[in-house]
């Protein structure tokens, strides 16, 4: 019975065994790996120096060898095992003596035996490593046996790893990091939103493309941003405007200046806001606090024929009804011919979108983040309604409040629409 040792290792002595690559009962060939050390700096696969039966192990993983010490004991020569070292052309490999008694010839770093040279030694040629992956993409690539172990262990697929070691060798590093990276994409790749298919519509009957203004795209772009983030819900209401609108009519033949009914809302709308500070706040943005905002800018959507504006009024709560009215036609002409300016769009704290000269009974407006809510009007109808005795016909004005629900909660949705009625069906109400 012939024993296999462990080959000079140099310098390096008392290495840990990592893997044994073989079985008691195997058949093994000449130049097989059978022990997988590794060192501080360097992983080495022992390979066996003739052919044989591994009758016996005598190491375990975790122990510690040195150069000279036996490791397993080898019977006889099959047939089968001759016949595989046969085929094993592996010139490179300086053959050891069948002896066992004293130390082989000391393991030259050649491309089949040292798998991974230590850092501070000259590189070698890039090498094909004996324990290889099982796919033959990974057999070509330059990895130690200790990496191509763990990325077994992992399920990774070598070929798809870039290495950072000298001459690309892969590092253990480049496979945990090329895990971390697979996990994270998987992660974002669950968050991401599914695409919505590209579809031939021409299969079906005759279009025609008409390209998206700047202002649609930028648009589109904000709403998404809005619906996908702030968590809204829309608070309908009715506030009964009989005795606003009979005002409204009253002043627009007595004075010079057009009241429509939005100016009267935007004023009574910062009223509300002075009541109810966190309506005209933001999240901040690691969404911890509440910027709660002194100023009362409001937003105004205007229809223009490129598409919808926001232009910003400024301190509507220190302003007349009148100047109100003024500075909106005034804007909103602007942004529809001449067109708006970035600061003219910029510092809105609260947004109103009025559709009540086109019509509609109420509709749900998107918050425009990182404001908190936005107020929206529908058109105002005669309706039948009950004043205990009877119906009497009133005007009522829908109104649909968006808000978000991280910072506000409905209750308080609830009574700011309420507050915004009492203002609006009583205008005697803001003076208190
Ligand atoms: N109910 C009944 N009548 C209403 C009303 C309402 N809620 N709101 C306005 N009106 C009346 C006005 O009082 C005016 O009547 P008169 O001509 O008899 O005086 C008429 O409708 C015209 O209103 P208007 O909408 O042209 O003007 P406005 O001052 O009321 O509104 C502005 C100005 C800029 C808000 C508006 O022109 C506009 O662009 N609205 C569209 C906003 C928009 O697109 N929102 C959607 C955003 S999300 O895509």
């Amino acid at each position: 019975m012939n024993r296999l040792v462990i080959p000079d290792l140099g310098s390096a002595d008392a290495i840990e065994i990592i893997e044994i690559l073989a079985k008691e009962g195997d058949s093994i060939h000449a130049d097989q790996a059978i022990l997988m050390l590794e060192s501080d700096k360097a992983t080495i696969e022992v390979p066996a120096e003739q052919a044989g039966t591994l009758a016996k192990i005598l190491v375990k993983v975790g122990d510690k060898v040195s150069s000279g010490q036996a490791y397993a004991e080898l019977s006889a020569t099959t047939a089968a095992s001759q016949q595989a070292t046969e085929q094993i052309a592996t010139p490179a490999v300086s053959k050891a003596p069948a002896s066992a008694s004293t130390p082989t010839q000391p393991i030259e770093p050649t491309p089949s035996t040292l798998v991974s040279q230590p850092i501070e030694s000259p590189p070698l040629a890039p090498t094909k490593t004996k324990l290889a992956d099982t796919s033959s993409a990974s057999d070509s690539l330059y990895a130690g046996p200790a990496v191509r172990k763990l990325a077994r262990e992992l399920g990774v697929e070598l070929s798809l790893v870039v290495g950072s070691g000298l001459r690309a060798r892969i590092q253990k590093e480049d496979v945990q990091n090329f895990v971390k990276q697979r996990l994270h994409t998987a992660g974002r790749a669950e968050m991401a939103l599914p695409v919505v298919p590209d579809v031939d519509f021409s299969q079906f009957g005759p279009i025609a493309t008409v390209p998206l203004s700047k202002i649609k795209r930028a648009t589109a772009k904000a709403m998404t941003v809005a619906n996908l983030t702030v968590p809204q819900v829309t608070q309908f209401d009715q506030a009964d405007i009989t005795e606003l609108e009979a005002l409204r009519v009253a002043l627009n033949q007595e004075q010079g200046v057009k009241f429509s009914l939005v100016p009267f809302v935007l004023k009574a709308l910062a009223r509300c806001l002075e009541d109810f500070p966190s309506f005209n706040a933001s999240l901040s943005a690691d969404g911890e606090s509440l910027i709660l905002k002194n100023y009362i800018h409001l937003g105004v959507a205007v229809d223009t024929p490129k598409g919808l504006l926001v232009p910003v009024l400024r301190d509507v709560n220190t302003k007349s009804i009148t100047e109100i009215t003024k500075e909106l036609q005034q804007i909103a002409e602007k942004a529809r011919t001449t067109g708006l300016s970035l600061p003219d769009m910029q510092g809105g704290s609260f947004s109103l979108s009025s559709l009540g000269g086109i019509g509609g009974t109420a509709f749900t407006p998107i918050v425009n983040p990182p404001e908190v809510a936005i107020l929206g009007l529908s058109k105002a109808r005669q309706q039948p309604i009950w004043d205990g005795q009877g119906f009497v016909p009133r005007l009522m004005l829908p109104l649909s409040l968006s808000y978000d629900h991280r910072v506000i909660d409905g209750a308080e949705a609830a009574r700011f629409s309420q507050r915004l009625v009492s203002y609006l069906q009583d205008l005697r109400r803001m003076l208190i």
